[in-house]
């Protein structure tokens, strides 16, 4: 923030109520060319509030996309207006980017930029995200360009997944928190949901669906599921119950059954959700999250993505995460 800015929000917080200055204060700028900073300990972020951080590693760089939570305290709701991605070759040295994606690029869409994630199919990424549909209720859009920072633009000029195609609750937003992952044999698989986890086919395109929506079966299933693939075997991690831990099942088939196997990562301080995701990058695995520990304003409405280690056991467990102020250590 520049000193300038800094000195006219002082100068506001005299002469207008607190709330409406602490507004301005955190209604922050878009960044409109990259910014190239070092971070060392968690959060990773702290000049803006992330939330719902999906990790992608491309080329020997692991890029982070997050919502920015821009709630002005003291006020507490979801205020997510645009997505930002942020790179790093080293986990040390970090590139913001210009704003890559912002729900009104959806123009069917209401707003609100909630959790999302990119993967990389034949040149082309792809950006499933959540957003309020402007027919009512959460809907899954996807967004394609041609490198990992965007442009990004809507890939099909409707939801992909609209509220009135998933039965399974009442809820308005079981229709949230996409994750995506390609097959060995090259097969894409769409994971979402809220309260009910819920598959589906892509095709090779990645823009449709290839074959109908089946509920997945998991325990005290809450939302934010993160498929991975760990040696043979297929990873579910989700948030669990409210205020949420991270727990995982596995299955030797994507399809499932599902084997549940307990808490991966313990609640996370001052946030009611935690939403994960989960990456090999240079060798080792990381557990990408969010807590509410930026400063004093932080919380589940201001939420700081973080970053720890996360180690396999030998039978192929995960060993319980171990949340720190420290973070990770660079990467070679
Ligand atoms: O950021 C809005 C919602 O909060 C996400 O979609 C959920 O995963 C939870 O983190």
């Amino acid at each position: 923030m520049t000193t300038k800015r800094l000195f006219l929000i002082g100068l506001l917080s005299f002469i207008i109520p607190y709330d409406l200055s602490s507004a301005l204060l955190y209604a922050q700028e878009s960044t409109p060319e990259e910014k190239t900073f070092k971070a060392s300990g968690n959060p990773i972020f702290r000049h803006k509030y992330t939330a719902d951080p999906a990790a992608l590693v491309y080329k020997d760089t692991l890029y982070i996309y997050a919502g920015h939570d821009e709630c002005p305290p003291p006020h507490n709701y979801y205020c997510l207006n645009e997505w930002l991605v942020f790179s790093s070759s080293d986990l040390e040295t970090w590139t913001e980017h210009p704003v890559p994606l912002r729900p009104s690029d959806f123009q069917w869409a209401k707003g609100e930029a909630w959790a999302s994630q990119v993967i990389e199919r034949n040149g082309k990424f792809y950006w499933y995200v959540t957003v309020e549909h402007q027919k009512g209720g959460k809907s899954i859009g996807v967004a394609v360009a041609d490198t990992p920072t965007g442009p990004f633009k809507d890939a099909r000029g409707s939801a992909l997944i609209t509220n009135d195609m998933t039965q399974a609750t009442k809820i308005a937003w079981d229709d949230i928190d996409p994750t995506v992952f390609i097959d060995t044999d090259g097969q894409a698989y769409l994971i979402w949901g809220n309260t009910q986890c819920y598959m589906m086919k892509l095709k090779e395109n990645m823009i449709e669906a290839d074959g109908p929506i089946i509920p997945v079966e998991l325990p005290r299933f809450t939302e934010a599921p993160w498929i991975h693939k760990y040696k043979d075997l297929y990873y579910l991690s989700y948030a669990s119950e409210f205020p949420e831990k991270t727990v995982y099942a596995t299955s030797k088939s994507i399809e499932g059954p599902w084997e549940y196997k307990g808490i991966l990562n313990e609640l996370s301080g001052n946030s009611n959700t935690n939403h994960q995701a989960i990456v090999e990058f240079k060798g080792k695995w990381y557990f990408i999250y969010h807590n509410g520990g930026a400063d004093v304003n932080g919380g589940s409405f201001r939420r700081s993505v973080c970053i720890d280690y996360l180690h396999y056991n030998r039978d192929g467990s995960i060993k319980r995460i171990q949340m720190t102020s420290e973070g990770v250590k660079p990467a070679k």
